[in-house]
């Protein structure tokens, strides 16, 4: 495969829902407003449609609080899409609904049989797909998941993710196809052997769930450090604001499904 794995064309994302304040969260920092929410996401949409992607908007969804994090409930890869088992018990169902949408846009669309994964737990890159084992990513689920890739015809790795963190990718992003941004805890672990690491500075962990898409890189406007770091390192920044969805644990990768469709 010679495209880079952050070229992209094509996006989908959901409105949020005004139950988003009501999203998930590890530790209670205040709820998120549903206007600030809808503010950031609105932003984020019009970020990505000037990166250069076709973005398709599905509909807030009341009855799940978390459904504006598409990421979660599936996979997406030119080859096909995974439609997934999330770990958390509010979530399984935001799989039913995402369903029909990569029905009608991939020809391919396989389901994970058994044990549980999160599209968080995710990080493709362009030799293989990391799959982070975490408190939502079981290793039935990891497993499961190895077996519909190898369908896809993609490589994949089961690795771990560090106690007590939400997501592999709450940890680490792809900056290109030989660099991950990550959080110290996480690259201490080893997992990124074969990459250049850009470590993020200390205090500024949730910048380290950054997006790579197309030209740009997409990080939390609140982390004037990293922003710095990548700036000085030659990257284009675009600065977003997430500090709504902060409060429910989310960063900028969470709000999208991305991949290169040779359909558009
Ligand atoms: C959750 O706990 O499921 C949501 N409140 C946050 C999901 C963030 N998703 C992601 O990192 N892919």
């Amino acid at each position: 495969m010679t495209r880079p794995a952050y070229q992209f064309n094509s996006i989908i994302v959901r409105s949020p829902s005004r139950s988003v304040v009501n999203g998930l969260r590890a530790e209670d920092r205040g709820s998120p407003t549903y206007e600030g929410v809808k503010a950031e996401h609105d932003a984020y949409v019009e970020a990505m449609r000037d990166a250069g992607v076709k973005v398709t908007v599905l509909p807030a969804l009341e009855t799940f609080p978390d459904s504006i994090f598409v990421e979660d409930p599936a996979l997406v890869f030119t080859e096909g899409a995974v439609l997934l088992r999330p770990g958390a018990a509010t979530r399984v169902k935001e799989v039913e609904e995402i369903a029909p949408t990569l029905r009608d846009m991939f020809e391919t669309v396989l389901d994970l049989p058994q044990g549980y994964a999160d599209g968080g737990d995710v990080l493709t890159t362009r030799e293989s797909v990391m799959i982070g084992l975490s408190a939502r990513t079981d290793k039935a689920g990891a497993a499961a998941l190895q077996a519909c890739l190898e369908k896809l015809g993609r490589k994949s790795e089961v690795v771990a993710t560090p106690e007590g963190v939400l997501h592999f990718k709450t940890d680490c992003s792809l900056l290109d196809d030989e660099t991950i941004l990550s959080t110290d805890r996480l690259a201490r672990s080893g997992v990124f052997g074969k990459f250049r690491q850009m470590i993020i500075p200390e205090g500024e962990e949730p910048a380290a769930n950054a997006l790579r898409v197309n030209d740009v890189v997409l990080v939390g406007s609140a982390f004037p450090r990293t922003i710095e770091m990548l700036d000085k390192a030659g990257y284009r920044v675009v600065p977003l604001k997430t500090t709504e969805i902060g409060k429910i644990d989310a960063g900028l990768s969470c709000m999208s499904l991305r991949w290169f469709s040779k359909r558009v």
